[in-house]
């Protein structure tokens, strides 16, 4: 027997998280339980907006046509496949089932900073081990941001930093970020994610420089081709925005064979997503930390918690059901 489970979920989000120019005030999505053989397989699918072709309505036509077709056991059609976030969530679900994801995770994650570096700069000062974290840059003055890192690098000889410039830099800003940047230090820099605008300009300047960059948005983009390039040295992987989990272990390989960190990424899925991004990230990418340091910018967890969180959890009793 088998049966499936949907309900859509609304958490709130802290006051100041702007994607993409615009406010995201709540963070919508779907929870997808499968149960058979007494056994359950759980998965998320939330489009992010701004980032997501799909929204979360279309997912959920898509989501619904595919969990009752599994439920009577017939031969699931391409639909769902088609929208990313559906792709991931049920191919979640069914890897869970099925016992092909591992239930290890790797809990730690790069402290992302937006805003305050007096704040970064304490809680890496306590952090056991590695120290590595991620700051975006390229919200305000590119000259701000070098002297930003430079000053975290000097001040924490043991840490590495990732940077994110949403390809926000022209070339002469991204020139001046680099200016403030000690030499001596820039290869602590792990990489800094897509600094100018066009490819072109974001490998020119990881030439120039001697920084290390990743591509993030570009791996998503239809052109794209998993090649080994100068300067390049990793590639962030959003499964929520990729697609099945076939297709994400299909790139992280690529990566690897081209030498590339992969990086597993969040897209702001809430607790029940990120715990699973965990786990494929200790399972898929070993050794890499993953960017999944976004729970912090919601107000409640989802159904599994994140270990250490203080937020409150909600239970899927909390949510609509659709089916
Ligand atoms: O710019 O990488 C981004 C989250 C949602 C949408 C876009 C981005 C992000 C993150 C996630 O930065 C955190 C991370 O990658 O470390
Ligand atoms: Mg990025």
């Amino acid at each position: 027997m088998r049966s499936a489970q949907i309900w859509r979920y609304n958490l709130p989000m802290d006051a100041g998280v702007i994607l993409r120019e615009r406010r995201l005030k709540v963070r919508e999505g779907l929870v997808l339980c499968l149960t058979e053989h007494g056994r359950q397989g759980w998965g998320e699918i939330a489009p992010l907006p701004g980032f997501s072709a799909e929204t979360v309505d279309d997912a959920q036509v898509a989501l619904v046509g595919w969990a009752r077709q599994w439920q009577a056991g017939e031969v699931l059609t391409g639909a769902a496949q088609a929208l990313p976030s559906v792709a991931f969530g049920t191919s979640c679900a069914l890897a869970e089932l099925s016992g092909q994801l591992p239930g290890a995770a790797d809990y730690r994650a790069a402290p992302l900073c937006t805003g305050d570096p007096d704040e970064l700069f304490a809680l890496l000062q306590q952090m056991p081990g590695e120290k590595i974290a991620k700051i975006k840059v390229g919200l305000w003055e590119a000259v701000r941001d070098g002297m930003v890192a430079n000053l975290l690098l000097e001040a924490l000889p043991d840490l590495n930093l990732r940077l994110d410039a949403n390809r926000s830099w022209t070339p002469l800003k991204a020139a001046q970020f680099a200016k403030y940047v000690n030499p001596q230090y820039r290869a602590r820099v792990a990489f800094i994610e897509e600094p100018c605008k066009t490819r072109a300009e974001s490998l020119d300047f990881s030439q120039q420089t001697g920084i290390a960059i990743a591509w993030d948005e570009s791996v998503r983009e239809a052109d794209f081709v998993f090649e080994a390039q100068p300067g390049v040295s990793a590639l962030v992987i959003k499964p929520t925005l990729t697609g099945s989990l076939e297709k994400v272990q299909a790139q992280v390989a690529a990566a690897h064979r081209l030498g590339l960190q992969a990086v597993i990424s969040s897209s702001i899925e809430s607790s029940l997503g990120l715990t699973q991004l965990a786990r494929i990230a200790a399972w898929l990418t070993p050794g890499t930390l993953p960017g999944l340091d976004t729970l912090s910018l919601m107000q409640a967890q989802l159904i599994r918690r994140w270990p250490g969180s203080p937020l409150p959890c909600q239970d899927t009793e909390q949510l609509d059901s659709i089916l």
